[in-house]
């Protein structure tokens, strides 16, 4: 019962002053915004006769609406108009307001006041998730929803969320404000709405550009009684169309996402019919769902309800639940000769709801959807879409139906629903989740991370032929050029092997194989080296030759009387020895190996800095003797032929 009818109880009904038929009648509780023109308008929309005077009482400073009194020419003109017109809705805009043209009370006294019955908070869409369209981020408006949850009469109920999702531009809001029309008219048989009346509520419209964004839920939250005797807080969820020229394949899914896991009911909207890329991107979504939920119970998600708009084949499978179910049992089939990929986009989705089901809408006809004034009046709607309609939207929300949220297996109460929300937002605003691509990138970047590995692999392979951990120790000079010719052909491989994503996309990966490539070819030169004994060994021999220097040099400065030089010399020796035992130690035993470590490291700076440069030098002088003598001998040979030739 409206709190407008006052006839609730025998007690109220007798406060009323019953008036006789008159010509005049008493409006009242309308918009600032209302003129004549506007009554005039109505009458005409309504197909009755119009009054013959207006009067507007003068309103106070304060008033937000405003009364008056309209007259017809004869009581009849006045009382079919008062049947057609009483408890009228005038929609405005912005904000919805009620203008009730009510019984004929001449005196305006006996009235309630007109100002003590408007709400100034009218219910209307709020947008709780915003999208931010240039970082492509999502962000929570927490005191939009907190005010809207915390209220002291629902915040402990539990609750139940209807979320309508799917492609842009396909009437989601539109069939939200049917929802919102049966949610404030439960009772009464024509719910669905006066036959000229605008559709209100979320904001629709016609056109190709989206309208939505981010999500939307109901200012007013209703509480329903089930028929077990437990109160629920319903409400009501717009969402952002998918698949718009704005959007990525990521706010898409985190759009989608987000509302299937706070939804007890989500309703995909299709267009026609059932395509394969409607179940892939349904696996796509939910699954980037699931990702960010901490704790799976079994299935993650509640009811989902396919609902295919504009169904073109009601000789097939027929318009509403039934025809629906048919047809999606026949569509989510898993058969055994089916393509893996197909049966496992089923799987999942099976895998994902513990609840599925379809619902077969007919077109609503051409004004609808091309008509650019069609206000949403049902006049203009065809007869199938509404009768369609009358049974959809109780299969959703009348109080038997009601699906109450649960996450893992609790239900869930409004104020839980508010944590909730936080807390996925945030796993969506965070990087810790891969980013969902469209079916072409990931397509392409699977393409190229295979040649990517594909190349390696030949790569390493050549390389192992010549020094495989059982290859023996092969000079630098030679591994190099093994490693030129491999690199070359895993290259070539790369390049030759058919990929998608283009040749700019391309080269980014080629750029990542060549570093790796670097990387693979760094280990085997480690590990070559590591097979030469002389490197080895490089450690105690350098140890040995420092030791015997020091002796040395201790002997010789001791002998000359240098006696602190040798004592350092001592010392350093005695080092060396400590050094070269402790090593020996940690390679036998494998301990300490940080130890070992920087012995060698040292080992390694006395062996560069001090001991190869004084090899090199005496191979140097070495060879320049070698080769000397060579040449020397190469030319004694020459002249002692000369002179053997001569005296021949
Ligand atoms: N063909 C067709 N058009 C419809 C149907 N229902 C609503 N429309 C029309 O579709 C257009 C878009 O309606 P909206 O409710 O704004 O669509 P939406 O899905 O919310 O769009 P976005 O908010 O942009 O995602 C309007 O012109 C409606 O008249 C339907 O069942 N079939
Ligand atoms: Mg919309």
């Amino acid at each position: 019962m409206s709190k407008n009818n006052r006839f609730t109880s025998a007690g109220q009904a007798s406060k009323n002053i019953i008036q006789p038929p008159s010509c005049v009648l008493h409006y009242y509780n309308v918009p600032l915004c209302v003129t004549e023109e506007t009554f005039v308008k109505l009458c005409e929309d309504h197909e009755v006769l119009s009054f013959i005077k207006y009067k507007v009482f003068d309103p106070k400073p304060s008033a937000k609406t405003l009364s008056g009194l309209l007259e017809w020419e004869c009581k009849t003109d006045a009382v079919e108009a008062l049947t057609v017109l009483n408890h009228y809705q005038i929609r405005v805009p912005s904000k919805l307001y009620e203008e009730e043209e009510d019984d004929a009370l001449p005196d305006s006294d006996a009235l309630p006041d007109s100002d003590d019955e408007v709400e100034l908070d009218k219910p209307r869409p709020i947008q709780i998730v915003l999208a931010h369209e240039d970082d492509h981020n999502f962000e929570l408006d927490e005191s939009a929803l907190e005010k809207i949850l915390l209220q002291e009469h629902i915040k402990d109920l539990n609750i139940v969320v209807v979320s309508v999702a799917g492609a842009f531009r396909k009437g989601k809001s539109f069939l939200l404000d049917f929802m919102l029309r049966y949610m404030y008219n439960r009772t009464s048989p024509c719910w669905i709405g006066g036959n000229t009346e605008p559709l209100t509520g979320f904001t629709w419209r016609g056109g190709c550009e989206r309208e939505t964004t981010g999500i939307q839920i109901w200012s007013e939250v209703f509480v329903i009684e089930k028929p077990n005797g437990t109160k629920v807080a319903v409400l009501l969820m717009d969402t952002q169309g998918a698949f718009d020229s704005q959007s990525t394949i990521k706010d898409c899914a985190t759009v989608f996402a987000l509302s299937t896991m706070t939804s007890s009911v989500q309703v995909y909207n299709l267009s026609q019919n059932i395509q394969e890329d409607d179940l892939q991107h349904l696996q796509l979504f939910t699954e980037y769902g699931r990702l960010a939920m901490e704790e799976i119970y079994q299935k993650p998600f509640q009811t989902l309800m396919f609902l295919i708009r504009d169904w073109s084949y009601p000789y097939e499978h027929a318009y509403g639940l039934e025809g629906g179910k048919k047809f999606l049992e026949k569509r989510l089939q898993v058969k055994q000769n089916q393509h893996e990929e197909l049966q496992n986009v089923r799987k999942h989705i099976h895998s994902c709801f513990s609840n599925l089901g379809c619902f077969l809408l007919p077109h609503p006809g051409l004004k609808v959807a091309t008509n650019p004034n069609f206000d949403g009046r049902l006049n203009d709607i065809d007869e199938d879409f509404k009768n369609e309609l009358r049974n959809l939207v109780p299969l959703l929300l009348a109080p038997e139906n009601l699906v109450e949220k649960e996450i893992s297996g609790s239900k869930v109460t409004c104020r839980d629903l508010v944590e909730y929300f936080k807390a996925y937002i945030k796993i969506y605003q965070g990087e810790e989740l891969p980013h969902p691509k469209s079916m072409l990138q990931a397509t392409a970047e699977a393409n190229n991370l295979a040649a990517v590995a594909g190349a390696k692999d030949l790569y390493s392979k050549g390389m192992e032929q010549v020094c495989g951990g059982d290859k023996p120790y092969i000079a630098p000079a030679d591994l190099e050029r093994k490693h030129q010719d491999s690199r070359e052909s895993a290259i070539q491989h790369f390049r030759s092997v058919k990929k998608m994503g283009g040749e700019e996309f391309c080269r980014r990966y080629q750029e990542q194989l060549e570093a790796e490539i670097e990387e693979i070819y760094a280990n085997f030169v480690k590990h070559n080296d590591g097979k030469n004994i002389f490197y080895a060994a490089r450690t105690p021999a350098t140890l040995f030759a420092v030791m015997f220097a020091m002796y040395i040099i201790s002997g010789l400065t001791g002998f000359l009387g240098m006696n602190s030089i040798a004592a350092l010399c001592n010392l350093v020796l005695g080092m060396a020895l400590i050094s070269f035992c402790t090593w020996a130690y940690v390679k036998y035993s494998g301990e300490f190996r940080e130890v070992g470590t920087a012995i060698d490291q040292i080992a390694e700076a006395i062996w560069e800095q001090v001991l190869k440069p004084m090899s090199d030098n005496l191979m140097e002088d070495h060879m320049r003797q070698s080769v000397k003598n060579s040449i020397k001998a190469g030319l004694t040979e020459q002249v002692a032929h000369h002179a053997r030739l001569k005296t021949d």
